[in-house]
């Protein structure tokens, strides 16, 4: 059976969930937004890991279809979610989705509520080439009020001119990074350069990855804001998450 097949049948069946992870305030811990992960429980394999399934996606023209999968459940479950505009719901979408502005259409096509496609972040991966993103897609994204984050930062090829052109309104620092803090790693170093790359940009920042209380500590002394990680909470099912957030207040 062709990989293709299972990801229709997977999506014809079912088979995938919308999970989602919190983003807190590094400051007072208020969670202020969640990023949508994509799980597949196949029952012919069991759990596919999305590292496993999304780059296969992407090799076999199947991103798009997934992505209308996960902005399909985010509109029919928005009352998950605080309406407010200060809490951001992050989706992750392939570079190759932006082709012809296609990720506008299909955004569009979902009839998100004024206010909640406000409260809507892209994050991109910098594993994609960036370079290669029409800056102009961008404009109209902004334009309807989502905002743009480059994910996996500091992983990538790619030149940074591409910060200029896709003008981002946050980087999510990749969570290699968060792990070297506090050792003597190079990498340490390239997360201190990361953090004031985006101050002077004014750009804002999401560390990923965040497990031990030192590496909060530190963020939150360098001026990262926004902080996500097993430390506060794992990836969870979307009908779990207004438990979640009730039980912190
Ligand atoms: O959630 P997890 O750490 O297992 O995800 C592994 C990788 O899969 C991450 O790079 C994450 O960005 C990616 N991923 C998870 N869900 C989605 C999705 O809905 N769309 C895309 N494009 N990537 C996703
Ligand atoms: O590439 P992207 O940032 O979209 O993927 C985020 C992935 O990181 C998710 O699959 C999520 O399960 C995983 N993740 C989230 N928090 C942590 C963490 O604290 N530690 C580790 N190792 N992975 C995490
Ligand atoms: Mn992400
Ligand atoms: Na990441």
């Amino acid at each position: 059976m062709s990989f293709s097949w299972e990801i229709n049948l997977g999506l014809a069946s079912r088979e995938f969930e919308v999970f989602c992870q919190p983003l807190l305030n590094a400051r007072n811990l208020q969670c202020t937004g969640v990023e949508l992960l994509l799980r597949w429980n196949n029952p012919r394999q069991g759990w596919i890991s999305p590292e496993v399934f999304i780059p296969l996606a992407e090799q076999q023209n199947l991103i798009a279809p997934l992505t209308r999968f996960v902005l399909d459940e985010t509109v029919r479950h928005l009352d998950m979610f605080p309406q407010s505009r200060d809490f951001h719901i992050g989706i992750n979408v392939a570079a190759s989705h932006f082709h012809n502005g296609e990720i506008i259409d299909d955004l569009k096509r979902h009839w998100f509520p004024s206010q909640a496609i406000q409260q809507l972040v892209l994050e991109l991966t910098e594993r994609d080439a960036l370079p290669d993103v029409d800056y102009r897609v961008v404009r109209d994204l902004h334009g309807l009020g989502i905002a743009l984050a480059i994910d996996d930062f500091g992983t990538g090829q790619s030149s940074l001119t591409y910060l200029e052109t896709l003008n981002p309104d946050v980087l999510k620092i990749d969570k290699s990074f968060t792990a070297a803090i506090g050792t003597d790693a190079v990498n340490s170093t390239v997360t201190d350069i990361i953090i004031s790359l985006a101050q002077r940009l004014g750009i804002s920042l999401v560390a990923e990855g965040v497990e031990t209380p030192q590496q909060a500590e530190y963020l939150r002394n360098h001026g990262v804001n926004v902080l996500q990680g097993y430390l506060y909470a794992r990836p969870m099912p979307l009908k779990a998450f207004p438990l979640w957030l009730e039980g912190r207040d």
